[in-house]
């Protein structure tokens, strides 16, 4: 075992340059390679490997200190043999071949013949590459962190090691992090395929409409930053279907068709009175839940340039025959593009309704800032075992997406349930 004081070695034309991270301290051991001090100067950032395995005996640098090649780095209990040459790993540009290093004052042993340090091209202090040393951005990518979301503490706002275990541990406690926080994400995905489907027959180019783009990016958004979760049920609207047939007479003869969707804007106007979370917003910061004590309920509407969601106000103290009325005359607008923004803004909970058209169930996507969304299928007739024997019933079936962050499971099935038993038994309930 030699104890060995460690030197800068040859850093090319590189004097005087800063000290900004000593990434050991006494005690440690270190292997072969492992990166001892990470120097800057204004083009390239440089790691100091050590020369051999050992354990370290003495710091003779600092974070601040300006080193040049020969200046004392640290002592070293070497373990072994030491390496006699540049690293294989040095990356760009290449280093000059050490040369022998002048004889250590008060070394105990020979200086070791060094490893070259492993250099990289300086990252910008601006833009969207963050200020961070090489070993920090290894550390930052074994675990999975996006530096650009972290926040640095250094100078000129250097990420260091422990803003990146800070980063990590605001993320275990589920706080928002970075960009996350003013509602982006950064997701670290790889690139989008990129195919030429021409190659494999004929195509045709067509542009999106502008609502289908504008409802595309929020739709991402939402489904990529609320964590969903959806819960599927099924009301018997037997009686309720007979009682609107019957209704829609009347309503007909008053020139208006009473709809389905008049009925469950009213059920769900009254689910949410029973259940206020789902009436809710998380603020920005995500820990407050602001509960509105209005009921605007919003309704998708398919139309040929794409899916638009009208709110209707208040529903909690319309009729169904004002909310038929009502339905009807916004969706017109809506297929009529003379929707203004106005009539889409302040939705409190929303409605899909694929009924007209099919399908047994289906996820619908959360419309943010609100935090549950009801997606409605095709009814069926279906044989339902009742008093001992199978009778027919109009089954309908609901599928409930909400935020887990803000409802569970617990809740939402309580409030499918009450919206079923609603629905099931309505004239008793809203009548
Ligand atoms: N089960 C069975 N039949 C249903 C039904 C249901 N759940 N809902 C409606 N129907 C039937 C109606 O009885 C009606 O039949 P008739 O023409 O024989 O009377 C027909 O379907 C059309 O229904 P409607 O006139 O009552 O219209 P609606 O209330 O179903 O829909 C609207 C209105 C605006 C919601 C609809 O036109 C629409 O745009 N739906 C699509 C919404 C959408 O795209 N959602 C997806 C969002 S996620 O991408």
């Amino acid at each position: 075992m030699a104890l060995t004081e460690v030197k800068v070695p040859d850093i090319g034309d590189f004097k005087e340059v800063d000290v900004i991270e000593v990434l050991v301290k006494p005690g440690d051991a270190v292997r072969e390679e492992q990166s001892l001090i990470t120097v800057e100067s204004d083009k390239a950032t440089m790691e100091i490997p050590s020369p051999a395995t050992g354990v370290v005996k003495e710091l003779r640098v600092k974070t601040g200190d300006k080193v040049s090649q020969g200046s004392p780095i640290l002592v070293l209990e070497a373990a072994g043999a030491v390496a006699k040459g540049p690293s294989q790993r040095a990356a760009l540009p290449a280093p000059a071949p050490p040369r022998p290093a002048p004889a250590a004052p008060a070394a105990q042993a020979p200086p070791l013949s060094r490893p070259g340090p492993v250099l990289y091209e300086a990252a910008p202090a601006a833009g969207s590459t963050p200020h961070a040393s090489p070993s920090v951005r290894k550390f930052a990518r074994e675990l999975g962190v996006d530096l650009a979301r972290v926040k640095g503490s250094g100078p000129k706002g250097r990420v260091t090691q422990t803003d990146v275990q800070e980063f990590v541990k605001g993320i275990m406690r589920g706080a928002p992090a970075g960009p996350a926080a003013r509602g982006g994400l950064s997701l670290d995905l790889p690139d989008w395929p990129q195919v030429d489907f021409a190659k494999f027959g004929p195509i045709e180019i067509r542009a999106l409409s502008r609502i289908r783009k504008l409802a595309g990016g929020n739709l991402r958004r939402n489904w990529v930053g609320i964590p969903h979760v959806t819960q599927h049920d099924e009301a018997d609207i037997t009686e309720l279907e007979a009682y609107r047939k019957e209704q829609a007479q009347v309503a007909e003869k008053q020139g208006f068709k009473l709809t389905l969707l008049a009925f469950l804007v009213e059920a769900c106007a009254n689910a949410l009175k029973q259940f206020p979370d789902f009436n809710a917003s998380l603020d920005r910061t995500g820990e407050n839940l602001i509960v509105k004590k209005y009921f605007h309920i919003g309704v998708a509407v398919d139309t040929p340039e794409g899916l638009v969601v009208p709110v209707i106000r208040d529903a909690d103290r319309k009729g169904v025959f004002d909310l038929a009325r009502e339905l009807a005359e916004i969706s017109k607008r809506a297929r009529e593009k003379k929707l203004k923004p106005d009539d889409m803004r302040g939705g409190t909970f929303s409605i899909s309704s694929l009924g007209g058209i099919g399908g047994t169930g289906f996820t619908p996507i959360i419309n943010a800032p609100e935090v549950a969304i009801l997606g409605v299928s095709r009814s069926q007739v279906r044989p339902v075992f009742k008093d001992g024997a199978f009778v027919p019933r109009l089954i309908l079936p609901l599928s409930l997406a909400y935020d887990h962050r803000v409802i569970d499971g617990a809740a939402a099935a309580r409030f499918t349930t009450y919206l079923a038993s609603v629905l099931s038994d309505f004239r008793r309930t809203l009548l």
